[in-house]
């Protein structure tokens, strides 16, 4: 194939992230292009992390003909090793580059001032603002007229007006599947979104920071409409494996359990012989609800513990208690449900009299679930202060916050616990080095295929 001329074209890329090795479908670049295609812009997704990497980028973007790359920044971690490919990306294409997700919407500036490569940040979801950003440049209109942007002419940045949330989430067409076949090969599970944001208001949580600043803090899709893709995913896919991408599935008291009482309902009656997981907050557990759900096929959930110590729980604004957190455990457990714990371990203020806390907790939930594996949780886990996030902002209040988002770093205020915590890394460290040289994984996981816990 020769070299195309640049045309109404748009390459969406999910770069590669040395960290990231499972291969999941990236939803956002599944919604965005099914956003472009309903605006009749010719749109090719590339997912590196399936593609096992970037060596054929280069000569995609090459041949491709694209008047426009949208390059999605998940993760903050793996945003610096993004930002130098798009610079190698751009230096030998000249293709215009609009990168987006919640890590760059917080950092717009510090991006756009770093890496001149970069053209425009999209703040925001960006369902509308893409393809009205790309009808812009390619029709050789004024891109300082499209809200929901932070941009660079020159040398001098701008910005437009935030542009609100997609208040109906039924109005948007369902995600494109473009990688859903390579993905269902390798993991056999497809990936569904049905709610937007979170009620929650964590203090270390970039999905809080994210949804309410664009409006309601949390949306759901309706009973119907979640019910009628999981049906074409069945039909179209022969999924039966799916993974909620919810932050919050089930959604709160009220209409949230309704909601998902509805969804478990309309599996079970349309007699679907499916496997699903979620992931959902302790207060959200409730063993009437969550016994429906496990008939529907529920098999997994990702619950936000964070701590055994009421202390910290308060000051991550986690609104729930200690009691609450290991009757969640606990009826998960007798529901013979696999659970996945958030735990974090270390924040700036972390004492040794919550660490024993954590430690006591930790060793009640072994002795109430009876599930050892839910007490190995990692001993090094740290609060990663986010962009955008309160814990982000107290941090730098307090002078304690180190280097940019890009590279941050920050000690806890009691040296002694800091001291414990480097000690811990260190073991930790050559602890995981010797379980890899032997070859055995370092946490125990659920095996989608045989719905067994592997070693
Ligand atoms: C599914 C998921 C994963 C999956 C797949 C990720 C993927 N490729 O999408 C997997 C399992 C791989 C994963 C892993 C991790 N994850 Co994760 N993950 C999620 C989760 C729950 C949902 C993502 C999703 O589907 N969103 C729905 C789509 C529609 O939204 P979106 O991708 O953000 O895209 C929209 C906008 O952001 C914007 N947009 C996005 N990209 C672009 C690009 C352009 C050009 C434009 C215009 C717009 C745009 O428009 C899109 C449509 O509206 C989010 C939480 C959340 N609800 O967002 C966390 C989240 C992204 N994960 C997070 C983290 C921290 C991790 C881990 C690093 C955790 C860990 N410590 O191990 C690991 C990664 C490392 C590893 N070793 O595995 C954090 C990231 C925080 C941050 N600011 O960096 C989040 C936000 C969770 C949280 N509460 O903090 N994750
Ligand atoms: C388990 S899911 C959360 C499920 C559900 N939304 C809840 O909070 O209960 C996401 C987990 O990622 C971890 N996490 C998110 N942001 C983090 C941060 N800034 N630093 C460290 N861990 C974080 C937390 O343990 C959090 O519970
Ligand atoms: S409950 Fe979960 S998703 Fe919601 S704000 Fe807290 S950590 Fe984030």
């Amino acid at each position: 194939m020769g070299e195309t001329a640049a045309g109404r074209r748009v390459l969406l890329l999910n770069p590669a992230w040395k960290r990231l090795e499972e291969p999941f479908e990236h939803l956002g670049l599944g919604c965005l292009a099914a956003s472009l295609r309903r605006a009749g812009i010719d749109t090719v997704i590339l997912d590196e992390p399936l593609c096992g990497g970037r060596s054929g980028t280069l000569q995609l973007v090459r041949e491709g003909g694209f008047g426009l790359i949208g390059v999605s920044v998940t993760f903050q971690e793996g945003a610096a090793e993004a930002l130098t490919a798009i610079t190698r990306l751009k230096a030998a294409t000249g293709v215009p580059v609009a990168i987006g997700g919640i890590y760059p919407t917080f950092a717009a500036e510090e991006i756009l001032s770093l890496y001149p490569a970069v053209d425009f940040i999209v703040k925001g979801e960006g369902e509308e603002t893409l393809p009205e950003l790309a009808e812009t440049l390619f029709s050789g209109g004024d891109v300082k007229r499209v809200p929901g942007l932070v941009g660079r002419t020159g040398t001098e940045l701008w910005e437009t007006p935030d542009r609100p949330g997609v208040a109906d989430l039924d109005t948007l067409p369902w995600p494109a599947r473009d990688t859903l076949p390579a993905v269902l090969k390798r993991t056999g599970v497809a990936s569904l979104l049905s709610s937007r944001g979170c009620y929650g208001r964590c203090s270390f949580c970039s999905v809080d920071a994210f949804f309410s600043r664009f409006g309601a803090k949390m949306r759901r899709r309706s009973t119907e409409d979640v019910l009628a893709e999981m049906e074409e995913l069945i039909g179209r896919y022969g999924v039966s494996n799916f993974s909620f991408n919810d932050a919050n599935f089930i959604g709160g008291k009220g209409r949230g359990r309704e909601r998902a009482r509805e969804i478990a309902g309309g599996i079970l009656q349309k007699g679907w012989k499916i496997k699903f997981s979620i992931e959902c907050r302790v207060t959200d557990v409730d063993k009437e609800l969550f016994s429906l759900l496990k008939q529907a096929g529920l098999c997994k959930v990702f619950l936000g513990v964070e701590s055994g110590s009421q202390s910290v729980l308060d000051r991550f604004r986690k609104d729930a208690t200690v009691e609450e957190n290991m009757r969640a455990l606990e009826i998960l457990s007798g529901l013979d449900l696999f659970v996945a714990m958030g735990f974090i371990m270390f924040d700036s203020k972390t004492t040794f009299a919550e660490l024993n806390e954590n430690i006591q907790f930790l060793q009640q939930v072994k002795a109430v679930t009876g599930r050892p594996y839910l007490a190995q949780v990692d001993p090094v886990s740290k609060l990663l202060p986010f962009a955008g996030t309160k814990a982000e902002a107290d941090l730098k209040a307090e002078g304690r916050y180190r280097g940019n988002t890009l590279s941050f770093s920050y000690c806890l205020k009691d040296p002694k616990v800091e001291a414990l915590y480097r000690l811990l890394c260190l073991f930790t460290g050559a602890g995981r080095k010797l379980r890899t040289l032997r070859g055995k994984s370092l946490y125990r996981e659920y095996d989608w295929q045989t719905g067994t816990i592997k070693d």
